[in-house]
């Protein structure tokens, strides 16, 4: 069986990926690290094949590395998704995996980065999380391998019982409720025809993702009831198309989160870097600071180290000359 890494940049899915599988990909502390897909056998379970893939936001993919791991998701055919979501950071996190539970495959969301949220005093109702999004949630930590060897048995089993989530429906009646229900329902027999869960494509047809309207081969007629159905709902929520889906799954995260999570203080390592990217982008300062920086970094370069070289030749010139 084969399981997508999946989870936003910098969320800790290489270092997931080497912990289950003993490999040793590059992991760094900074966005866009992976940038293709990778494939390793999971230690002590032959039987399962993870795939570590570049960082995506939204299942609406901009870049070469979102397409990557978008075409994964859709023609490499996985069995189970693994969820990686940085508990540091879930709000965010959660907007990906609303998208990837609508593609209803069996779906583990792994929450990392536990040793980190503990560390600064905050606390995840695991159980009510879980329920609420109706998908089994393991606690990790990746970096410490605390939880990882629960994480791949509760994926594992969720592969072989066909465990799907149980929830794929974030929005409460209205306008937005009927528009993806009136155009799911429109497209369900060319979803299935394209291999695709109805309601997972029904939000990204409202979304205008090009790639997914021609896999559905929708004719004229289908494409005219679908339109109106969203010139309608824009014109009951006033809201535009995209700003509709976003707030229909934010309104839902925040929910959620308002009763499951507390909120950790910052690290300081978090702090320093605010307090650091303050002055470099302030208004006034940004441009006298960045002139300083090239100007000692010119000095540094040319003067110190350019005259000690230059000294250093002219040494070995002078004692070779002697010689
Ligand atoms: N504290 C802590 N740090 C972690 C944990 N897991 C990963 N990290 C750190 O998070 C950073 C990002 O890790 P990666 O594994 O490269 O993240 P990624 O999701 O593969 O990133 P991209 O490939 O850029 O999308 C690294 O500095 C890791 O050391 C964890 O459980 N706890
Ligand atoms: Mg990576």
């Amino acid at each position: 069986m084969i399981f997508a890494l999946i989870g936003n940049q910098n969320c800790g899915k290489t270092t997931l990926f080497n912990a289950l599988t003993g490999a040793n990909r590059h992991v760094g502390n900074f966005p866009g690290v992976t940038v293709d897909e990778k494939s390793g056998t999971v230690r002590g379970h032959a039987e399962a094949t993870v795939v570590d893939l570049p960082g995506i936001y939204s299942l609406r993919p901009y870049t070469n590395e979102e397409i990557v791991t978008r075409d994964f998701l859709l023609n490499g055919h996985p069995d189970g998704i693994i969820n990686i979501v940085d508990a540091t950071n879930i709000e965010r996190n959660l907007y990906l995996t609303l998208q990837l539970l609508e593609i209803g495959l069996p779906t583990v969301l792994a929450l990392n980065m536990m040793d980190e949220v503990r560390e600064n005093g905050g606390t995840v109702e695991i159980d009510k999380l879980s329920e609420e999004l109706g998908i089994p949630v393991v606690p990790i930590s990746a970096a410490k391998n605390e939880g990882v060897d629960e994480l791949i048995d509760r994926a594992i089993s969720a592969v072989k019982n066909g465990t799907k989530p149980k929830r794929i429906d974030f929005c409460p009646a209205g306008p937005i409720h009927r528009c993806i229900h009136a155009v799911a329902h429109l497209i369900e027999d060319h979803a299935v025809r394209a291999g695709m869960p109805a309601r997972f494509a029904a939000t990204k047809v409202i979304e205008e993702d090009r790639d997914i309207v021609a896999r559905l081969s929708l004719d004229e007629n289908e494409r005219e009831m679908i339109w109106h159905s969203v010139l309608e709902m824009e014109r009951e929520a006033g809201l535009d198309r995209h700003e509709a889906l976003a707030a229909m799954r934010y309104d839902f995260i925040e929910r959620v989160c308002a009763g499951t999570v507390v909120k950790c203080h910052e690290s300081r390592e978090r702090r320093r870097s605010l307090a650091i990217d303050r002055v470099l982008t302030h208004k006034v300062f940004a441009i006298p600071v960045f002139l300083f920086i090239m100007l000692t970094v010119f000095t540094l370069t040319f003067a110190v180290i350019g005259d000690f070289f230059s000294n250093l030749l002219e040494a070995g010139i002078g004692a070779l000359g002697e010689g």
